[in-house]
């Protein structure tokens, strides 16, 4: 044990073919979704990390088998010795003046160049992205990403926000991302095949070994072989040829906290604390990944001229590097900021 991590074990479950575990600070709690910090170990142990110092941890385990997840085991708990062992991070709650804030541009990258992926001749704009006020919250910006088209590839831009460093690898990711099922202007049409994301990425290189990314693409007007149904694809690269994709079908229109657990073993997507997809350890990332952010069409339809805009808010960005931290414990992560004021924190080597 370490101030940061405590190595659990437990016996065999005969019958299990993986188990999951879940941590708390509260004693007595009740293993939930939000609180679950792995899921699908195959193993009987596991390290749980990302841990405060001189703090009391409670931990269950259930197995899982064909016949679906067994009652929560007894509780354990651990407490951390106290220590200066600070856990690497990065916040950002996005609240610059404008995207021409230095402080802003020393972060993050706005995209100018044209070229894949999307509607071929569209082009990528800095000015597709910008801050605005939070409608329910004055007091927080919300970083906004648009693409707008009139059908025609020439009339079409799209916009990405990638941060300046490529240094995220194992880990926590997470963001809090609003998505949109109806456009900001004009008409929604099902034939625009409009993609809302947040993803990591190494530098794109065609047959780099070690290329890699995670995720998030939220297709509202369906596509990709699903027709008009809205659809969230959680979608992990290993190279620029193999990938696997999680399907989470249905409207996502509104508020949505995303997180990624990324550890040597296996990559797990949740969307509002329910984990909804874990991609196997060949998925896992060799380098370090830059944070992104992209609105861009995949298909237009042609047959309407009309003007459209279609977008995302980002309100918050957050990493912890070679840490899990459940859904539940980023949402404290995250309200421990606001709370002392922090609106933007890089400690990421
Ligand atoms: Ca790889
Ligand atoms: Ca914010």
């Amino acid at each position: 044990m370490s101030s940061s991590a405590i190595a659990l074990s437990w016996s065999a479950s005969s019958g299990a073919a993986s188990y999951s575990v879940y941590r708390s600070t509260t004693p007595g709690f009740a293993p939930a979704a939000g609180n679950r910090i792995a899921s699908g170990v195959t193993s009987t142990s596991y390290n749980s990390t990302g841990l405060s110092a001189s703090t009391t941890y409670y931990y269950k385990v259930t197995a899982s088998s064909g016949g679906g997840e067994s009652a929560a085991s007894q509780q354990a708990s651990a407490t951390t010795p106290a220590g200066s062992a600070a856990m690497a991070e990065l916040f950002d709650d996005f609240s610059y003046t404008g995207t021409g804030d230095s402080s802003f541009r020393a972060s993050w990258s706005l995209r100018s160049w044209s070229g894949g992926p999307g509607v071929s001749g569209a082009q990528w704009l800095p000015s597709n992205v910008s801050l605005v006020a939070d409608p329910a919250n004055g007091a927080n910006k919300l970083m906004r990403l648009k693409a707008t088209t009139n059908g025609a590839a020439a009339g079409s831009s799209h916009a990405e926000v990638m941060s300046t460093s490529r240094k995220f690898r194992l880990g926590t990711y997470a963001a809090r991302v609003k998505f949109y099922d109806t456009p900001l202007s004009g008409a929604r049409f099902y034939g625009d095949k409009t993609i809302e994301t947040f993803f990591t990425i190494t530098d794109y290189v065609e047959g780099d070994p070690d290329y890699s990314e995670q995720d998030f693409e939220y297709m509202p007007n369906g596509g990709w072989g699903q027709g008009n149904t809205s659809t969230m694809w959680l979608t992990s690269w290993e190279t620029t040829t193999d990938k696997t994709s999680s399907l989470v079908s249905g409207s996502h229109d509104g508020w949505h906290t995303l997180v990624i657990h990324v550890t040597s073993e296996s990559i797990t997507y949740y969307i509002d604390g329910v984990a909804r997809a874990t991609h196997a350890s060949r998925f896992v990332p060799e380098e370090g990944q830059y944070l992104s952010f992209q609105v861009w069409f995949d298909q237009l339809d042609a047959a309407q001229g009309s003007s459209r805009t279609y977008y995302e808010d980002a309100d918050w960005v957050y990493f912890a590097k070679d840490a899990i931290l459940s859904p539940a414990e980023v949402d404290a992560k995250i309200a421990g900021f606001r709370s002392s004021s922090v609106a933007r924190k890089d400690t990421v080597p």
